[in-house]
């Protein structure tokens, strides 16, 4: 597995680049270009300025998280022809350097979702918390004032620009039914895969987070159905999943172990982390260990060793842990925790392979 590190940008993330070459084994950063907004086309100086930095420190720049898609595709709009070339064009040119996945997702209007971004744990560390009751009661204009007014770094997938049109986006999807947005994934799909496939990289969609329908909205990458049926749209290799643990796992239906073993080989992308699901369905995110949440993190790595799994991965959202102010889920030190039980895990299940052998 070749391990990532989730980073902001320059004068964007409380994290640095010189923090992150101390955690051992970390081999790449996932980058984005965050301050582009959704669908304007990603230039190539601009991209080749975040690529050269990123290498300056000796990490490389294979994996883009995200390429947003804009609003107009996802509800099949007639305007989303420019914005598919928009896409097409920055797959083309994240190709040229040296990009080798981009993830996406195809969620209506919200990205992830929670109902408090510092819950207190047990042990006096805070994370991201999601309340159904919270949630599912919230005016969702309420709740994106909230994120995206957070601080002065812009939580991604809640970028201040929705709050004045998200009438108008719900006006829009009033009508749209699950079987329509896969169509409008389909259709997206058969336009850039080829294109991808030229410039060398695969897509990988992220699954939804909560993996079921919030505020009324259709929502259909939520577990082993949709993996299955994404994947059917088109047997290109540029065709993939991010395979979320923390994403699928918030559902009791998605056994992360199962869906590792048939899917990790369609993944060239995977986030792992974990969450405690309580009685009543809410989830908090806790750290990566297993026995803390109720995913089975050591389970996953297992599968992903046993077949020698040679994607990205990277820690996902850490818990906010000794004091530290950072981006919620995204600090430096719980995430560096995680990256050394992963690789710890890893070994020693690489390990166990080559004795038994
Ligand atoms: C949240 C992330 C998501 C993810 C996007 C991928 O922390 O997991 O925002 O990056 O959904 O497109």
């Amino acid at each position: 597995m070749n391990m990532t590190f989730r980073w902001y940008g320059r004068g964007n993330d409380t994290v640095q680049l010189d923090q992150v070459k101390q955690i051992p084994g970390v081999k790449g950063i996932v980058w984005a270009l965050h301050h582009k907004p959704v669908g304007e086309a990603w230039g190539k100086n601009e991209i080749k300025s975040e690529v050269d930095y990123i290498k300056s420190f000796g990490f490389h720049a294979e994996v883009v998280e995200s390429v947003n898609v804009h609003e107009a595709i996802k509800l099949g709009n007639q305007d989303r022809e420019s914005y598919i070339e928009n896409y097409k064009q920055t797959i083309r040119n994240l190709g040229e350097f040296g990009v080798k996945v981009i993830c996406y997702n195809f969620m209506p209007i919200f990205d992830w979702t929670r109902s408090d971004l510092f819950r207190e744990l047990p042990d006096g560390s805070t994370a991201l918390f999601y309340e159904k009751e919270i949630v599912e009661n919230r005016d969702p204009k309420e709740l994106i004032q909230t994120f995206s007014s957070y601080s002065d770094m812009t939580l991604p997938g809640w970028e201040p620009e929705k709050i004045g049109r998200i009438k108008e986006l719900f006006d829009a999807y009033k009508d749209m039914t699950e079987e329509d947005l896969w169509e409008n994934l389909r259709y997206f799909l058969e336009e850039i895969l080829p294109v991808a496939e030229e410039a060398g990289i695969k897509m990988a969609i992220h699954p939804d987070d909560p993996p079921w329908s919030i505020f009324g909205l259709p929502r259909i990458m939520t577990g082993r159905e949709s993996l299955n049926k994404l994947l059917s749209i088109s047997n290109s290799p540029s065709n993939g999943i991010t395979f979320c643990t923390g994403s699928l796992g918030s559902s009791r239906s998605n056994d992360m172990v199962a869906l590792s073993a048939e899917f990790a080989h369609k993944s060239p992308f995977a986030h792992i982390r974990n969450v405690k699901i309580f009685d009543n369905g809410d989830f908090i995110e806790t750290s990566h260990l297993t026995s803390d949440g109720s995913i089975d993190i050591k389970g996953v790595v297992k599968e992903l060793s046993a077949i020698n799994y040679d994607g990205y991965v990277r820690p996902d959202h850490g818990r906010h842990i000794w004091g530290e102010k950072c981006r919620p889920g995204y600090g430096l030190y719980d995430r560096a925790l995680g990256i050394m039980h992963l690789l710890g895990l890893w070994d020693a299940f690489q390990t166990m392979k080559k004795e038994n052998h």
